[in-house]
């Protein structure tokens, strides 16, 4: 299996984030995608391709608002203007009853009518790593439509709670949602996303909510007790045409993969049922026991038997990777899942 990497992730660093009232550094730093190419050389997975070619951004413009694309490469030239000096980040948001519908004119307002949490922050190299994250994702389709059976997107930063006109949660393009959309407007006629991250992909499920086109499955830590919150309930089956192609498994903390595996079975039944052309894993490895900021309890041995189960749909199969943050053992979960996927 075929890598797609790009170097310039690392301009997206020294972030921070506000935890239980404590200012820490963002638990998604440049070092997890370190860990994890280190991985990808020690079992030799396949070619890593670090030169990701440059894509047209209109292509993420299929699936996000064109005012929220073309917002972002600006946040850091007008926060700088505005004299500030730390990473830009979000404060005020538009929630019930206030106006969400008027996009105010000053950068701090936009900031917020821009993003659902303050996790998506900014600084100087950000937009030129959001850039090359969905470079990799487009050049990693590229390779399954040129005829690889399977090909892996190390992407950062990642994307599945950046939603069709809002980031948050360290995400920005939803990358995998327009590997999606890109698949389609190559032929493709139906698309599969399966999201195995701990955290429930609510930019992907909103993206997506009311198509039929792409068939969106997410296994997650349950949003009555863990972020995002306010998506990802069992009821979400999608609206109007969308209806049906939108399935949710939340779980309690504490789940083992004896109960996330099985769920996994559910979910890939329901894969087999869509028939899709096309399998996209937004491949979070937070569900992993000792990560710093989730409650499953997967362990090391668990990640390949994921790639295995996903193996069996046996479909092209394109990995994106979104979270997992207990960095030392990231590269052997990730990397875990890709070598399972590929029989070893
Ligand atoms: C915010 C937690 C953000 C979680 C981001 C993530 N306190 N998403 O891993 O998959
Ligand atoms: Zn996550």
């Amino acid at each position: 299996m075929k890598t797609i990497y790009s170097p310039k992730h690392v301009l997206h660093s020294g972030n921070h984030e506000l935890v239980a009232g404590e200012i820490v550094p963002a638990f998604e730093m440049p070092s997890r995608a370190d860990f994890i190419l280190d991985r990808l050389k020690a079992v030799a997975l396949g070619p890593i391709i670090d030169t990701p070619a440059e894509h047209d951004i209109a292509i993420a413009k299929r699936v996000h608002a064109p005012d929220f694309i073309d917002f972002m490469p600006t946040i850091w030239p007008r926060w700088v203007e505005l004299g500030h000096t730390g990473a830009a980040i979000p404060f005020t948001w538009p929630t019930r009853g206030l106006r969400g519908d008027v996009p105010p004119k000053h950068l701090h307002g936009l900031l917020g009518y821009y993003s659902f949490d303050g996790g998506a922050t900014f600084v100087e190299g950000t937009w030129e790593a959001i850039k090359s994250s969905f470079d990799v994702a487009i050049s990693a389709a590229e390779l399954i439509k040129a005829g690889e059976t399977s090909a892996y997107a190390l992407c950062r930063p990642p994307g599945h709670h950046a939603g069709s006109n809002f980031m948050g949660g360290y995400c920005f393009i939803n990358n995998i949602a327009v590997a999606a959309q890109w698949f389609l407007d190559q032929g493709a006629k139906r698309v599969s996303i399966l999201d195995v991250d701990y955290h429930h992909g609510n930019g992907t499920q909103q993206i997506f909510y009311s198509r039929s086109d792409v068939q969106v499955v997410n296994l997650h830590a349950d949003p009555l007790l863990e972020y995002p919150y306010f998506l990802g309930h069992k009821d979400e089956t999608g609206e109007g045409a969308g209806e049906g192609f939108n399935i949710n498994y939340p779980m309690p903390f504490g789940t083992t993969y004896a109960e996330w595996g099985a769920n996994l079975d559910d979910a890939c039944a329901k894969i087999d049922a869509y028939g899709p052309d096309v399998v996209l894993v937004s491949l979070g490895v937070d569900t992993f026991e000792k990560d710093p900021i989730s409650k499953f309890k997967l362990k090391r041995e668990d990640y390949p038997k994921i790639g295995a189960r996903i193996a069996k749909l046996n479909r092209p199969t394109l990995f994106v990777q979104e979270g997992g943050y207990a960095v030392e053992d990231i590269g052997f979960n990730a990397v875990g899942v890709l070598t399972g996927f590929a029989g070893r």
